[in-house]
């Protein structure tokens, strides 16, 4: 059977076909994001993955991975997860595979599955305990159907269900505090842009047991509509402003690893917003003001105490 070559080497985020029958856009920050993942984690992983832009990764028999990979519905990842798990804790009590060829089980789901359909699935195993890491790619809509608002949509955002001078009416669930209300072993937000911090994260949530959840920002050109080459610099500016804090939570309590300068020194979200198409109407024609302070205010307001 043909495979693809191994994600480790020759996965680079701006791949644009990566073999037959598994494809992502070019400058894509989700495929970043999960190639740094998986040089930490190497290749004893099961990944358990939701329907989603990272499910053509590996379509039957392909596969960019050398480790293993499994396919389910949007709500389903987590309970996936405690099957796999506990079939490989049977297997290795049993003495049918050695302890060392025991694997770390992954979830990885975008965040319409993580924000949304799967949030109850993954709050079961969070109360369960379940020992897996769970990486969220954080592309800020469905990106796999045409971009349509998910839970994780910023305000006014354009996506193909919210159009309109003012975008989308919701605001970004907050499921960094959702999830921490669980109290898991260890929950952290991520960035492709600053891979030092993020590099750190991983190291430090594959050497801890139960629940490890990741939530990581993925620039989408297609669905925000930028040019591929402005990925990483949108993620730096998503750092900078603060509009994407770098966060960690252990042990009850929340530290950020990066804490951006002083309001009156760190640039504007204007500087974030306008790289980016689906933004674009807040400043067409008329700047929308009102919306640029609302969304400004929300931000200084986060960081207005730490
Ligand atoms: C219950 C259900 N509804 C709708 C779909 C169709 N669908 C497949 S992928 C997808 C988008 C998933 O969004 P997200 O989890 O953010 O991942 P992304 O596509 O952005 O990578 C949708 C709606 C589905 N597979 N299952
Ligand atoms: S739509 Fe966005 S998240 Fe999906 S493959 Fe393309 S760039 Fe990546
Ligand atoms: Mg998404």
């Amino acid at each position: 059977m043909k495979q693809n070559p191994c994600i480790k080497d020759h996965l680079i985020p701006t791949s644009h076909l990566l073999g037959s029958g598994t494809a992502t856009c070019s400058g894509c920050g989700a495929l970043a994001d999960i190639k740094l993942f998986y040089e930490i984690l190497g290749e004893k992983t099961v990944f358990v993955n939701a329907a989603g832009c990272m499910t053509l990764l590996t379509v039957y028999p392909f596969t960019p991975f050398s480790g293993s990979w499994i396919y389910t519905a949007m709500a389903s990842a987590p309970a996936g997860a405690q099957g796999v798990r506990d079939a490989l804790d049977l297997l290795v009590q049993k003495g049918r595979i050695p302890a060392e060829e025991n694997l770390q089980v992954v979830v990885l789901t975008g965040d319409g599955s993580a924000y949304g359909m799967g949030l109850s699935a993954t709050s079961g195993a969070m109360e369960r305990g379940l020992d897996f890491i769970y990486i969220c790619y954080d592309n800020e809509g469905y990106g796999n159907t045409g971009h349509q608002f998910s839970a994780a949509t910023p305000h006014a955002a354009a996506t193909a269900t919210s159009k309109g001078m003012s975008g989308h009416q919701g605001y970004k669930k907050d499921l960094f505090s959702i999830w921490a209300a669980h109290k898991p072993s260890y929950l952290a937000t991520v960035s492709g842009a600053d891979p030092q911090d993020m590099v750190r994260k991983i190291k430090k949530a594959k050497d801890l047991s139960g629940p490890r959840m990741f939530i990581a920002l993925a620039p989408c050109p297609t669905g925000w509509h930028f040019d591929a080459s402005q990925t990483v610099a949108i993620g730096k500016m998503a750092i900078k402003t603060g509009i994407w804090p770098l966060k960690e939570y252990e042990n009850e309590t929340v530290t950020h690893s990066r804490i951006p300068k002083a309001k009156d020194k760190r640039p504007l979200v204007d500087e974030y917003l306008k790289m980016q198409g689906r933004f674009a109407h807040l400043f067409a024609g008329e700047r929308n003001d009102k919306l640029l302070a609302e969304i400004q205010n929300r931000v200084d307001a986060y960081w207005q105490d730490i």
